[in-house]
């Protein structure tokens, strides 16, 4: 505010008038958070378009902009009074201040946040098929609780399908397994907790198709879950097939054996059967 008093002595008048000038001003409108996708150094570009008001001064009013408390000169483009701040910018929350000073000296600053999102699902690579042999569940029990004893099964990891993880911008990345047949009837939504899947007598195939979902440790508000619901990892999956093979020890599954195993053999509690370990190979 700059106030001018202007005095008449002469015929004793006196006059006081005021000239009235605001601070600038800065208007932002409201932004949502940015998306990095598809960028191997984990960039996301931001961009927010803001306004500057000024009532002082003929000049046009300078303006700086600080990313994380660091100058950004880049950072600012265009003209009186429409300005943005934009550039590319690490997955996380960043500290924004404009500063903006007229020409009389005047300034003005906001500081807010802004966050740019991993919206990039991961893209392992995955074996296309994996056979497996039913082991003897001794003693018999239903070890995957369908009301039928078992008498052989045999579990594998999501993660097993994995030939090369590939890299994410949110690790760590978990993989989920499921029956394509059971999420296109809507008995099972994946969810990345599914790590394993147990395969018993009633499996036996030559080929199940299934499907491995890799889900990322990101909170993105823009992926839209399995279940329908708006926000959380990102995520993407890929079909294989298992086949399930048993008649080793004449229990089920009872087709010609013919060739060697793939695959990592497991128990069902997770003990590793040494004799039956072997690389995986994709077919
Ligand atoms: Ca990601
Ligand atoms: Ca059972």
């Amino acid at each position: 505010m700059a106030a001018i008093a202007i005095a008449a002595f002469a015929g004793l008048s006196f006059r006081l008038m005021t000239l009235k000038t605001t601070s600038p001003q800065i208007a932002l409108p409201a932004f949502e958070p940015f998306c990095s996708t598809g960028d191997s150094l984990c960039l996301g570009f931001a961009d927010i378009p803001f306004s500057v008001s000024v009532d002082c001064g003929q000049e046009a009013p300078e303006l700086v902009a600080l990313v994380d408390g660091q100058p950004a000169p880049d950072a600012l483009s265009g003209a009186y009074p429409d300005y943005v701040f934009s550039g590319s910018f690490a997955v996380g929350i960043h500290e924004l201040v404009l500063q903006v000073t007229d020409s009389c000296g005047q300034t003005a600053a906001e500081t807010l946040s802004f966050e740019v999102v991993d919206c990039q699902a991961p893209a392992p690579v995955l074996y296309s098929i994996l056979t497996l042999q039913l082991l003897p569940n001794i003693p018999a029990t239903d070890v995957n609780g369908d009301g039928t004893i078992d008498p052989a099964a045999v579990s594998v990891l999501a993660g097993d399908f994995v030939q090369q993880a590939g890299s994410d911008c949110t690790v760590p990345v978990v993989y989920s397994i499921h029956k394509t047949a059971d999420i296109l009837n809507g008995t099972d939504i994946p969810q990345p907790e599914q790590s394993y899947m147990i395969f018993t007598c009633s499996d036996c195939s030559y080929n199940i198709p299934l499907r491995i979902y890799a889900w990322d440790s990101a909170v993105n508000p823009y992926s839209v879950q399995p279940d329908g619901t708006l926000g959380g990892r990102n995520y993407s999956y890929h079909g294989v097939l298992v086949e399930v093979r048993g008649n080793m020890f004449g229990i089920c599954c009872d087709w010609g054996y013919d060739h060697s195993l793939g695959g990592e053999i497991e128990m069902i509690y997770g003990e590793p059967v040494e004799w039956s370990r072997s690389d995986f190979s994709a077919k």
